[in-house]
């Protein structure tokens, strides 16, 4: 600061300013620290990963995303590395001669061959699982997956077994008048249930908005569209329940229409399947399910999808 400076106030003001702004910043930091250091028990909730995969398209998903994260780690280091190598070794400071040239045509394929070599070895494992998660040749059994405002509906076609699956969280948790549970909106009233180790085939679709199905750790994710059915499948090779939600925004309630999977037993599947026969009958189909929703034979018409074949199997 100059003395005797007319501005030399106004310097002045401005360091004061600049600290006030500095000061402020400072204890947002510190707020914004506190409120992280006193919510714990949801930053112990915290993963910084893929959720642990429990089907085989999950685990190639997993260990994609492993690979595609290691070559971009290697490219960032190599471009971060020489520019900095370049910015300290080569600064006008240390007296280095900027050097004179346009154009060298080594370096310009070098540097379009060594991308397009990486990007080649990127798409080739990329494109492998996206045409295996494609393949749903040979189910085991096939199930017709229906988003609605704001559920899902389940069709088992093989075993003729039907339902709705909704939101169990209660009011109160929602509306904070109770603590949230555990498995806070990702928990509904009737699971979907299927046998470990066996091909199953989705067909999904939307009854009115589009919807889309996801469910992480079985690597099986579709988006669900009106009137046409798309297909994905999953081997579940675990037993345990599996969660996941509806991932296109479908309207008010789109974060409430969760989606559980429970894989069991191939036992525990045929008692469940059994049960369900049961209780259909004493219900005796009073709430016809999903019936605005387009039917198989709709959906050949369409040319949508080849709907039909896994009933015909
Ligand atoms: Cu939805």
């Amino acid at each position: 600061m100059r003395h005797g400076d007319p501005d030399a106030n106004d310097t002045n003001n401005v360091d004061e300013r600049t600290g006030d702004t500095m000061k402020k910043m400072w204890q947002l930091a510190g707020m914004v620290g506190a409120g992280l250091a006193t919510s714990q028990a949801a930053l112990a909730d915290w993963a910084y990963n893929l959720q642990p995969p429990a089907s085989p398209i999950a685990q190639h998903v997993f260990d994609l995303h492993n690979l595609i994260m290691l070559v971009c780690l290697g490219i960032f280091i190599v471009v971060f590395g020489a520019m900095f190598w370049s910015l300290i070794k080569h600064r006008k400071a240390a007296g280095h001669q900027a050097a004179h040239f346009h154009e060298n045509t080594t370096i310009e394929v070098i540097w379009t061959v060594i991308p397009f070599l990486i990007l080649m070895g990127m798409a080739y494992p990329a494109a492998k699982v996206v045409i295996d998660m494609k393949d749903t040749s040979n189910p085991d059994l096939t199930i017709k997956v229906t988003g609605y405002q704001w559920k899902w509906g389940y069709d088992y076609l093989n075993e003729g077994v039907s339902f709705y699956s909704n939101l169990s969280t209660p009011r109160e948790q929602i509306v904070n008048a109770q603590p949230k549970g555990e498995h806070y909106l990702l928990e509904v009233d009737e699971p979907m249930v299927v046998p470990v180790g066996k091909r199953v085939r989705l067909l999904i679709t939307a009854n009115d908005v589009l919807h889309a199905w996801w469910v992480p750790a079985l690597g099986a994710k579709q988006d669900a569209i009106p009137g046409f059915i798309r297909d994905t499948w999953f081997t579940a090779d675990k037993i345990g329940t599996f969660r996941g939600q509806c991932v296109e925004l479908c309207g008010k309630d789109h974060g409430f229409m969760p989606i559980v999977v429970e894989v069991v037993s191939e036992e525990d599947y045929a008692k469940w399947v059994a049960s369900k026969k049961g209780g259909a009958q004493v219900a005796a189909a009073a709430e016809p399910v999903a019936e605005q929703a387009p039917s198989a034979e709709v959906a050949v018409e369409q040319g949508a999808a080849d709907a039909a074949a896994p009933a015909a199997q």
